[in-house]
């Protein structure tokens, strides 16, 4: 228990943090969820010898664009449950290498693991946040249950979605003005999920995979389990007015939702309102 109270790698003990939040939600059931944390080089050579190279291991997809960079990634099966009693096995740090065909992992996976099954979709769209944003660093999966849940009984158009979503809570459309994207069903791990997540998040920092969970990508660790927050927040509520028995009696007016993205200086994505 001391390990965790003393623990003093700043980006390790937001790792332990956010997982312990996620599990606490009840976003991340068993193994569920994953998170990779872009690291300034700086930051991690006053942590840690990144000299010494303890595994390197071939990547199936090539990602030439993240070579040299660092990450703080969950391992693959691993609990988000468990992160904050043992880091050192849960989580790891590694270094993509100069080719971009290739990790080299420089702490962590103690027990010979490795990082989660869904690193196409986080490095993939880690490449597709750095060209918007010089300052994006976080993605996040997890198993939000009431974003699941609409995934079953709401149209998955993506403009149709986010609309309900902005109409649920008055300050969604201020935290998400650009919307959410939706994929298709894929199966999860695969390279196929990952390339059709990271060409969403050219235009969105959410993502819906459908019946699975969310994707979220954030510039910090608290702005990125906002916007998925926010969004589960928003899909709550949807889940318990559709069922609720008097039925919706009213909401949020395009008028009203225009008047907020003017108060607060955001501009809502194109086509949204216009759904009746
Ligand atoms: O890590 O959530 O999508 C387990 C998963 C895979
Ligand atoms: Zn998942």
């Amino acid at each position: 228990m001391s390990f965790m109270i003393e623990h003093e790698i700043p980006f390790v003990r937001e790792m332990m943090e956010v997982t312990r939040n996620l599990w606490e939600m009840g976003w991340g059931e068993r193994n569920g969820g994953n998170i990779s944390y872009l690291l300034r080089e700086d930051i991690v050579k006053q942590h840690m010898n990144v000299l010494d190279i303890k595994r390197s291991v071939a990547l199936p997809f090539p990602v030439p664009e993240l070579a040299g960079k660092y990450f703080i990634v969950t391992g693959t099966g691993k609990y988000f449950k468990n992160v904050v009693m043992n880091p050192e096995e849960n989580l790891g740090v590694l270094r993509v290498n100069r080719d971009g065909n290739g990790i080299e992992i420089l702490w962590g996976y103690k027990d010979g693991g490795l990082p989660t099954s869904e690193l196409a979709a986080h490095f993939m769209s880690h490449i597709e946040r750095l060209k918007k944003d010089e300052n994006h660093r976080v993605i996040m999966h997890t198993h939000a249950t009431n974003v699941l849940a609409m995934t079953f009984v709401h149209d998955l158009d993506e403009k149709k979605i986010t609309k309900t979503l902005w109409q649920m809570c008055t300050e969604c459309l201020i935290v998400f003005p650009d919307g959410i994207g939706v994929i298709p069903w894929i199966v999860p791990g695969t390279n196929e999920i990952g390339k059709s997540t990271a060409q969403k998040m050219q235009d969105f920092r959410l993502v819906i995979w459908p019946q699975h969970g969310i994707f979220g990508a954030g510039r910090t660790m608290d702005e990125t389990f906002g916007l998925i927050e926010t969004v589960e927040k928003a899909a709550q509520i949807y889940m318990l007015i559709s069922s609720h028995q008097g039925g919706v009696q009213q909401s949020l007016t395009d008028q009203e939702l225009i008047d907020l993205a003017k108060e607060f200086g955001v501009k809502p994505a194109a086509g949204v309102l216009d759904i009746r």
